[in-house]
């Protein structure tokens, strides 16, 4: 390419970066009513899961005495990221179509104890009857080549308002700590711009490594609380044999 080219290039580069600005700028300009009113309904679907999660951790450390669930977190995506994906979809920058087609605008992120208490809470929360199931996808059994573990699901949930029953969508993230604080290193590092290539290289690889280790770490770790907690309910068992006798 010569420079003549290259300047041209920049040149478009930069009024295509005008153009969506001021198509933002208009979005907002336009809908600002609406959007409020939307990411409104977006704030208390997450309310409402995150109660959900809130009382099915309760009822469990009642049955099992201790709690799958370490600590929830909920956000709502920044309206500029809501038109990021509108625009890598391709799809309309309407109101009626981030709706339909941007599934993430309210996150619910569970993160537990052990694998194993993910697969429990997500069963428990898609028997509830206000809970419809959109999308699955289990980066547990099927990580990302990054080594990124979760399971995700996007579902839908009523929230009723004065006079109105609205169906949101929410996508809620469950991982373990481990897999968790994997993540969050990993993010990091894929949205730090400034690495050389070769050693953006060399961290993912270390990073799939470290994906792997503490995966195998979750399954022992795992065991270790089966076998301990078969002990005790053995142990309550001989307690309460010698009490009948
Ligand atoms: P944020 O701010 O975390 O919400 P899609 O979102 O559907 O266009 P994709 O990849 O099919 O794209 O969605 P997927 O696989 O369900 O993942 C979406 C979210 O999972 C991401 O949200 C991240 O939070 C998380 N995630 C997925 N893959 C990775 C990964 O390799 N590393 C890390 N650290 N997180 C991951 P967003 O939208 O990126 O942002």
């Amino acid at each position: 390419m010569n420079i003549r080219e290259y300047l041209k290039q920049k040149k478009d580069e930069v009024r295509s970066e005008h153009a969506s600005q001021a198509k933002l700028d208009n979005f907002i300009d336009k809908n600002s009513d609406g959007i409020s009113t939307l990411f409104t309904y977006y704030e208390c679907a997450l309310m409402e899961v995150e109660t959900k999660f809130k009382v099915l951790n309760q009822e469990y450390s009642l049955i099992h005495d201790r709690n799958p669930i370490e600590s929830i977190k909920t956000r709502l995506k920044t309206v500029d990221s809501v038109v990021d994906k509108v625009q890598k979809y391709g799809v309309p920058l309407t109101l009626e179509s981030i709706e339909k087609n941007i599934n993430d605008i309210a996150g619910v992120r569970v993160i537990c104890s052990f694998p194993d208490d993910i697969y429990t809470l997500a069963e428990c929360l898609l028997e509830q009857d206000d809970v419809t199931l959109i999308q699955k996808k289990d980066y547990i059994e099927n990580p990302k080549p990054s080594g990124y573990r979760s399971l995700h699901l996007i579902i839908s949930i009523p929230i009723y308002l004065e006079h109105k029953k609205r169906d949101m969508k929410v996508e809620v993230q469950f991982r373990t700590i481990a897999m968790d604080f994997w993540a969050s290193l990993e993010h990091n590092l894929r949205y730090k711009n400034d690495i050389p290539e070769e050693l953006g290289a060399e961290l993912a690889e270390e990073l799939l490594e470290c994906a792997n280790i503490s995966s195998s770490l979750d399954v022992r770790m795992q065991r270790v609380r089966k076998r301990l907690s078969e002990d005790t309910s053995e142990m309550d068992d001989i307690i309460d044999e010698a009490l009948w006798m």
